[in-house]
């Protein structure tokens, strides 16, 4: 079955097809990637309608739907529609209210269905990835972590966090990466005490902890890490921040496996920080699944219980953050398997301290 025969075995009942417009689920459902396009699934049929820019390609790529070149976009919908007597089609709530609108106004005889069941449908078939998807994360990780090595040889003191940005996704660019997975974050010193800091002019010092968290994007999949490294010698409450955040990220990673709760997972990591003295200072959820996207569904996180299916790839990612001082954070990814998991981060865990 392609990935649109998967979708219409699992379409509620009550409507007879679905409206996919969402890049990244049209590109996950088509197997074809593009900025514009809009993906009829009907029980009987699915159609890709795109423009001019994408129709070529689009005709050799697109799996599972045949491929239209687009007029007026309302129009050519509705009179699909009408072709195939659909009555009922359910949308994704990614649309936004002015594509909602636009949709209601050129479908007027059809009932457009806005409940959950068709986002949560994709995004059940995106969690659990394929051998291919698997594969071209895996490769995009590979350049990651070869990116990393890379930039050890650069980080010394005096270069800033911005030049430490440039040059990774330079090598990652380099090492055969398509892009970035999404900005890449180095946070050095006090800046490190912000997860999602930004790259700033900041010079790298002597006893810095610097936090690096950045990703290659190959063939629409991403990779996702990050390490925290010393410059310099560092103060021993640095260190123990640093043992805590391994100890929270190994022993939340061990107990991964299929059917295990992503909740559960979260508290592992979580009871270890507390317990050293750190609650309050873990702001975030301990992970996310990802691939076409960087953050995708499921979720180890403590505000909802997901249930982690076989197949489906995590992140596992604890920190402990200490306003106006320092940070540390430890992300690999890993394949959630029937026995447990396996890792898919090949970078060096232990404290890696440049001079
Ligand atoms: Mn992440």
């Amino acid at each position: 079955m392609n990935r649109i025969e998967k979708l219409i075995a699992k379409l509620p009942e009550n409507c007879d097809g679905a409206i996919v417009f969402s890049m990244t689920n049209r590109g996950y459902l088509t197997e074809f990637m593009s900025s514009d396009g809009t993906l009829l699934v009907f029980r009987d049929g699915a159609f890709f309608i795109t423009d001019s820019r994408y129709i070529e390609i689009a005709r050799k790529k697109v799996k599972g739907a045949e491929v239209i070149l687009q007029g007026k976009l309302a129009d050519q919908v509705a009179e699909i529609c009408k072709d195939h007597g659909v009555k009922e089609l359910i949308v994704e709530q990614e649309l936004t209210l002015a594509q909602f609108s636009m949709f209601r106004e050129a479908l007027a005889d059809i009932r457009l269905l806005d409940g959950p069941e068709l986002s949560d449908a994709i995004k059940g078939l995106r969690a659990v990835k394929e051998p291919g998807e698997i594969e071209m994360i895996c490769a995009a990780q590979d350049i990651t972590d070869r990116a990393f090595l890379e930039i050890l040889n650069y980080i010394r003191p005096g270069v800033t966090e911005k030049q430490v940005a440039a040059e990774l996704e330079y090598y990652m660019r380099r090492l055969g990466a398509d892009g970035l997975a999404f900005g890449s974050i180095v946070a050095s010193g006090e800046n490190g005490s912000m997860p999602h800091a930004v790259p700033s002019d900041r010079k790298i010092r002597k006893g810095d902890l610097v936090t690096m968290d950045f990703g290659a994007k190959l063939g629409g999949y991403c990779s996702d890490m990050t390490r925290t490294i010393a410059v310099g010698q560092i103060k021993d409450e640095q260190l123990k921040i640093y043992n805590t955040v391994l100890e929270a990220h190994l022993t939340s990673m061990a107990a991964a496996k299929a059917g295990c709760s992503g909740k559960a997972l979260d508290a592992i990591a979580r009871g270890v920080i507390d317990a050293a003295g750190y609650g309050g200072c873990f702001g975030h959820s301990l992970g996310h699944s990802l691939g076409l996207d960087v953050h995708e569904s499921p979720m180890c996180t403590p505000s909802r219980d997901y249930i982690l299916p076989a197949g489906t790839i995590m992140t596992i990612e604890p920190g402990i953050y200490v306003e106006g001082k320092w940070g540390v954070r430890i992300e690999n990814m890993i394949l959630v398997t029937e026995d447990g998991y396996r890792n898919l981060t090949g970078s060096e865990r232990a404290l890696i301290t440049l001079d």
